[in-house]
């Protein structure tokens, strides 16, 4: 392999995905059916399936590649929620490890729909042997957050970066379970909680009350509430006010900053970014994200990575720049 190409989160975007991997350089093998590249690996983020039309056919072709060595895949929340979501819950029969009510079928929706009895069973099967993280030596790839306590805590656990066993997959269901914390930091992301820091709850686009922001881990070295917490989603106060600024308190390291520090560069998804990559917030010298909203009118983006040390802009693939 001379590089990578780390592609974002599909969400059942299958034409998408056909176009990226041929502006890319893959090629449908007649031997084995599967896209290729003579020389490189396709590496997906995660969040293959959920929302879009095309469900079996993503999976159809990202398993091809993965079985024929043309690609990997690391686990998005998705696939961790559609595992939930099926199995039932070992202590409470009738009830699942992702509860079954409205909000989560409806998010589940296109995936019940499309991929049905024993082929979702294959699948599901199949996401389960989905790495968390990948660590391929000078590049990182990773669904959310890249972030070593919590990938030590998975590796204490699991005694690997996967799941071996359904009992390892119930425990890390399991609400304040260290193993429930880190995967949420490695699938979803960080967040901070905004009243431990003296701030008011903030009021959402839907109105919803929250006190929890993402946090900014791709941002080097930030330590401030201010730099830290994304708060750039049209966020009110109580009274409807836009919300002020928050101040420049310092957060304690490795606490709730979540920083990336390392030398190697990290490619991730998850973030819903839109428009052009831009510097500081899509990526950073170190950090590049691929999720630029393909199921939501944006575009399915790969970064093409030659072996660099620092995240080129123009190393993007299906996003303009
Ligand atoms: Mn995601």
């Amino acid at each position: 392999m001379t590089g990578y190409d780390i592609i974002g989160d599909v969400h059942g975007c299958a034409n998408e995905l056909t176009t990226l991997l041929d502006a890319l350089g893959y090629r449908r093998s007649t031997a084995s059916g599967a896209y290729e590249h003579p020389v490189r690996q396709a590496i997906f983020v995660g969040d293959l399936v959920d929302r879009g039309p095309g469900q079996l056919e993503v999976l159809q072709t990202v398993k091809r590649m993965a079985d024929c060595g043309s690609a990997q895949v690391v686990m998005g929340n998705h696939e961790f929620n559609a595992i939930a979501y099926d199995t039932e819950h070992p202590d409470r029969p009738g009830e699942h490890l992702r509860p079954r009510n409205a909000k989560n079928t409806k998010q589940h929706q296109a995936f019940l729909d499309q991929v049905t009895s024993d082929t979702r069973s294959a699948y599901l099967e199949w996401f389960m042997t989905f790495p968390l993280w990948l660590d391929l030596g000078d590049i990182r790839v990773v669904h959310a957050c890249w972030h070593e306590q919590s990938m030590g805590e998975v590796e204490g656990a699991l005694g690997a970066n996967r799941f071996s066993s359904r009992d390892q997959f119930v425990r890390a269901t399991a609400k304040r379970d260290p193993l429930y914390e880190a995967i949420e930091v490695l699938l979803k992301g960080p967040e901070i909680d905004l009243t431990k820091h003296g701030q008011l709850p903030y009021y959402d686009k839907d109105g919803h009350a929250r006190s929890r922001a993402r946090v900014a881990w791709w941002k080097y070295g930030a330590s401030t509430l201010r730099d830290l917490a994304v708060m750039d989603g049209g966020f009110r106060t109580a009274t409807g006010e836009a919300y002020p600024v928050l101040p420049e308190d310092q957060v304690a390291a490795g606490e709730e900053s979540f920083s990336y520090c390392g030398d190697v560069p990290v490619v991730y998804g998850h973030y819903w970014r839109s428009g052009e990559p831009r510097l500081g917030v899509d990526f950073t010298e170190r950090t590049a994200c691929v999720d630029f909203s393909a199921v939501n009118t944006g575009t399915l983006a790969a970064y093409r990575w030659d072996g660099e040390s620092e995240i080129r802009p123009e190393n993007y693939v299906g996003v303009n720049h």
